[in-house]
């Protein structure tokens, strides 16, 4: 079976633990709990990994090659700052695609810049849980 890789970045283990206000109530294993139903009905296998680690990230991206058919991303924090992850996904390039729970662009300048999404097939901001629900099903059909 098919197997994508869903990568979650620094802090989304503290989603809807704190700050409601801007990224809701839904904690990571809401999120978890949806992707693995939807993988379910897609006929897919999902992978879930989160880390507060830049270099641990890298490595499951590298240990990735021959074993995942697509990835979908959520780096957080790290998007702004991240050669490392972005050089990583390029080394690989397996189809991926960039998560964010909030509108970045509708943030803190310093949220507006990824270093990622060059190395993407596409980003989805600000939709919530659905980004990732979508970029599920997208990234399914393209592999
Ligand atoms: O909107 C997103 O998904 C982000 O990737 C979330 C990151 C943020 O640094 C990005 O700019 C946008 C933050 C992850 C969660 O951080 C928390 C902070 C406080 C409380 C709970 C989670």
């Amino acid at each position: 079976m098919k197997k994508v890789l869903v990568l979650n970045g620094p802090n989304i283990n503290m989603l809807g633990i704190r700050e409601p206000a801007i990224y809701g109530n839904i904690t990571l294993a809401d999120i978890e709990k949806s992707l693995t139903a939807l993988a379910k009905e897609l006929k897919v296998e999902v992978e879930f990994f989160q880390s507060n680690h830049e270099g641990e990230i890298v490595d499951k991206i590298q240990n990735s090659l021959n074993k995942i058919c697509g990835i979908i991303i959520n780096p957080a924090a790290f998007t702004h700052t991240s050669i490392a992850i972005r050089d990583a996904l390029s080394s690989i390039s397996i189809p991926t695609i960039e998560v964010h729970i909030s509108n970045i662009y509708t943030r803190e300048e310093f949220r507006h810049k990824s270093y990622i999404t060059a190395v993407t097939i596409g980003q989805i901001a600000g939709l919530g849980i659905d980004g990732y629900l979508f970029a599920l099903r997208k990234i399914t059909s393209l592999t």
